[in-house]
């Protein structure tokens, strides 16, 4: 059983004590979308991620708004929570508090599985929704994506090979994410980025997203260079002094 295998049978479990707020009373700003600002330049989504599996604790106890608000003063394209719990130390809470907080796009970083997930993340004020093609099989990956299009939310599609990038592009996904990080074996390389960018169909208007594994200046115009509009940077941030600094250079 790999990691990941693990990671949605217990998500499996969680979802079922999961209920929706019918009426809210929270009071979310407005946010632009992602994919405009990164068809127009290249961005920086910088994510809060207090643990993961492979990293173990990175930073518990941040003061998650004031990063978030660090992220959002230095120019990030949007802000990525981690909301799983049990893997990540996350919560819809931490989400609900950052978009309470900021004026740019929030992407609810988690392993979706259900519609029940999607319309708490919208809830909490995501306006983005992450869709792991490795963690679906094609019917389900199909049907949360088009729920979640009518919920006007935007959808970051993520794969790691040519055959999940195939699904993606058939799916007419905008912004297409490929993780550096093999979600079943922790491997990480940027080269994953290179690779599926040789084919990447940048003509139809998509957007190329490069996800994990980014932590120097180089490492991000590595990327960039291969044709990526916009990284999602997690563990760089979170351990840096200065994340602000970070996402300026
Ligand atoms: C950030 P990093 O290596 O910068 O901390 O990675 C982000 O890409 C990573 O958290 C991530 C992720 C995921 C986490 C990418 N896809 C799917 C959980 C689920």
């Amino acid at each position: 059983m790999t990691i990941l295998d693990k990671i949605i049978a217990t998500k499996r479990q969680e979802i079922k004590h999961y209920t929706t707020i019918q009426e809210s009373k929270d009071v979310f700003p407005e946010k632009p979308r992602l994919t405009d600002h990164l068809r127009n330049k290249n961005g920086v989504i910088s994510e809060i991620k207090r643990a993961s599996p492979s990293k173990g604790d990175i930073h518990t106890t941040v003061d998650i708004v004031a990063q978030a608000k660090k992220y959002e003063e230095a120019g990030a394209a949007a802000i990525s929570v981690l909301t799983d719990e049990t893997y990540f130390k996350g919560s819809i809470d931490d989400l609900r508090l950052v978009a309470q907080a900021v004026s740019v796009p929030v992407l609810c970083k988690d392993f979706m599985i259900s519609e029940i997930q999607i319309d708490r993340a919208k809830q909490a004020g995501a306006t983005i929704i992450l869709l792991i093609v490795a963690a679906l099989e094609k019917e389900e990956l199909e049907q949360l994506y088009r729920y979640a299009k009518a919920q006007s939310l935007e959808i970051l599609v993520e794969v790691h090979d040519e055959k999940e990038m195939a699904l993606a592009v058939e799916l007419g996904a905008e912004l297409i994410g490929v993780n550096n990080r093999n979600l079943k074996t922790f491997e990480v390389s940027l080269e994953r980025t290179a690779e599926l960018a040789k084919n990447f169909p940048f003509n139809s208007g998509r957007i190329l997203i490069s996800e994990s594994g980014l932590h120097t200046k180089e490492d991000a115009q590595f990327v960039y260079g291969c044709g990526a509009s916009g990284i999602l940077v997690g563990e760089a941030l979170m351990r840096s002094e200065n994340p602000g600094a970070w996402i300026r250079e």
